[in-house]
């Protein structure tokens, strides 16, 4: 067979193989047989030496041609493959876009907290600061600056865990008053302030009672602040959290930092004051302690009790959510039951 006939059967031959290639792995084979240094064209080309001068170029062109031919065979049909491989991925992987999709769990703020920033607005838009306190206090600020000495017996009443004999986790948001009182300057304003925080006490945790739970301490200092400034603040504390038609009342009571000192009651949101087991059938709900800052508390700050006067209070969020929520136990809020939490989404 003459050099021209083995081309032109290999020609035939490979595009009969071309043609029945079914993957891109199979075509590449067939280009490295038939084209790659070892083929059969190559082949062709090297025993060119051995033809007659004249015949040469016939044979080499002829020889060049195949090999254009068959290389842009096998392109066409790499493209071909390639396009199917494509359909075949994107038929395989398609999306059915009417199933439903995965739902990522969102969280959500703690009712808590949330109940914290809604006190925290009504006060910032009576020209309060938000003060935030430090839960590791010293016993001379959290006890001694309160009116409480060593050895007094209403730190029983307020027992905590100690770090230290002088350093122990706050009892309550009280300390933050004595803080910023000996840091006001008053030539600037009247000191009016709130304190939100985390307190602890040496409490058997029952239904109503947390050994962790929040204090908002509030605190306004200036001359001539009297007890009717006291109760028209809390009025209108309990009227944005409670309704318009509540009412406050104050009833004596006793605390070293303030004197007189007094707990108020809101008359009951759920029955109106006619009783109910929301109120213990008395038509008023405990609500904080407060009283007017005993003078000894503003003469240990620095401040003149003859000139100034203020009062103080000191609330429980978490018993407000209790109330307001219809919550029956404390530990609920720290028990990170998300199905707990969950329930208040919405507020
Ligand atoms: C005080 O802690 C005073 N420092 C409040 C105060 C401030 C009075 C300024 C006068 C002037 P008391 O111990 O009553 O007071 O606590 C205040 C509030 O904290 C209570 O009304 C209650 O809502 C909440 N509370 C007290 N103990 C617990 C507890 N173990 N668990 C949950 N809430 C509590």
């Amino acid at each position: 067979m003459s050099l021209q006939e083995q081309l032109e059967t290999l020609e035939k031959e490979t595009l009969q193989q071309i043609d029945n290639a079914t993957d891109l792995d199979a075509l590449n084979q067939i280009r490295v047989q038939t084209l790659g240094k070892k083929g059969p064209i190559t082949e062709v080309l090297r025993g060119m030496k051995d033809l007659a001068p004249e015949e040469r170029p016939k044979v080499g062109s002829f020889a060049n041609q195949v090999r254009d031919t068959l290389t842009q065979q096998i392109e066409e049909k790499k493209a071909v493959l390639e396009t199917e491989a494509l359909n075949q991925a994107l038929a395989a992987e398609s999306i059915d876009v009417t199933l439903p999709g995965k739902q990522i769990p969102q969280g959500t703020r703690h009712i808590l907290n949330k109940i914290i920033e809604e006190i925290e607005d009504i006060f910032v838009g009576m020209g309060y600061q938000i003060i935030e306190g430090s839960e590791v206090e010293q016993d001379y600020y959290n006890f001694e600056r309160m009116n409480i000495p060593k050895n007094h017996p209403a730190r029983d009443m307020q027992d905590t865990f100690y770090i230290s004999d002088e350093l122990l986790i706050r009892t309550h948001t009280s300390p933050v008053q004595a803080r910023t009182m000996e840091t006001h300057d008053f030539s600037k304003g009247p000191l009016r302030m709130i304190s939100p925080g985390k307190v602890f006490r040496r409490d058997t945790d029952d239904a109503t009672h947390s050994h962790q739970f929040h204090q908002i301490e509030g605190l306004v200092v200036d001359k001539h602040i009297t007890m009717g400034d006291l109760k028209g603040t809390l009025e209108v504390l309990m009227k944005k959290m409670f309704g318009e038609n509540r009412e406050v009342r104050l009833r004596p009571s006793y605390f070293p930092f303030t004197e007189p000192s007094v707990e108020a009651d809101v008359s009951c949101f759920k029955c109106g004051g006619k009783g109910c087991n929301v109120c213990k059938n008395t038509g008023w709900i405990e609500i904080l302690g407060s009283g007017m800052v005993h003078p000894d508390v503003l003469e240990m700050s620095g401040i003149d009790s003859r000139e100034y006067t203020g009062f103080a209070f000191g609330l429980g969020p978490d018993r407000i959510a209790m109330l307001r929520y219809g919550v029956n136990d404390i530990r609920s809020f720290y028990l990170n039951d998300t199905r707990f939490i969950d329930q208040f989404k919405g507020e």
